[in-house]
């Protein structure tokens, strides 16, 4: 059974589509254009707890999920020896990759989120944006970021010296920092955030993401 990934343009299924393309996982793809209000439709009515804009849901046989961050952990897990091993080969690599998990949705996600929000989606959808916390946001991002280059100055990725899932979350909402928002000095002027950036950005899944998936940003 071939896995299915509902929403496939939006940040988050991007999450999701360039691990299961690591993973060497078959997948196809179900566009769902949530601006023309066909996340409605009964058929993705019934496989939305929320009953509204929530994408990527994901679909393998029988078994649903949502949540990016639950379906790269399952998928991670289920396929450990297939594919790229997103988990670290020690536990001790585990322990260090979910402590940048941890980190990227703690710390990293909830000011890049704001600002994606503030910055790419309201001026789409004609809602006005908050000065405030654009200029909070960016404060809390350049903090993430000044911890970033500090580790990132001993270790090449995240959790060692070896890819790890918890890099890989970075990819959607970074590149929305690095491209549509403009911000790319936030990243160029951390010399190993910017050496990191360019690693894990020129990977061949997430480049095949960005062919494949370019609405709506
Ligand atoms: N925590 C959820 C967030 C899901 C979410 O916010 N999805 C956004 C895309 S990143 C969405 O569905 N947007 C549709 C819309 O606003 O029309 C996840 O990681 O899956």
């Amino acid at each position: 059974m071939v896995v299915k990934v509902y929403g496939p343009d939006y940040a988050c299924p991007k999450r999701v589509i360039v691990c299961l393309i690591e993973k060497e996982i078959e997948f196809e793809t179900v566009h769902v254009d949530g601006f023309k209000g066909e996340h409605k439709k009964a058929e993705y009515l019934k496989l939305q707890v929320y009953g509204s804009k929530n994408w990527p849901i994901l679909q393998d046989g029988d078994y649903i999920l949502y949540e990016s961050r639950a379906i790269l952990r399952y998928y991670a897990e289920k396929y450990k020896t297939q594919g790229t091993d997103l988990l670290g080969k020690t536990i001790e690599e585990r322990g260090l990759v979910e402590q940048w998990l941890e980190v990227e949705t703690h710390n990293f996600n909830p000011p890049i989120f704001n600002l994606v929000m503030n910055l790419l989606v309201y001026p789409l959808v004609g809602l006005p944006n908050d000065p405030k916390v654009i200029q909070e946001s960016e404060e809390k991002l350049e903090n993430v970021l000044d911890i970033y280059e500090e580790r990132l100055s001993k270790t090449k990725y995240l959790a060692g010296d070896f890819f790890s899932h918890a890099d890989l979350r970075h990819l959607p909402f970074g590149h929305y920092l690095m491209n549509q928002m403009k911000k790319e000095n936030m990243v160029r002027e951390r010399k190993h955030v910017s050496a990191w950036w360019d690693d894990i950005s020129h990977r061949p899944s997430w480049k095949k993401v960005l062919q494949l998936y370019k609405y709506p940003m």
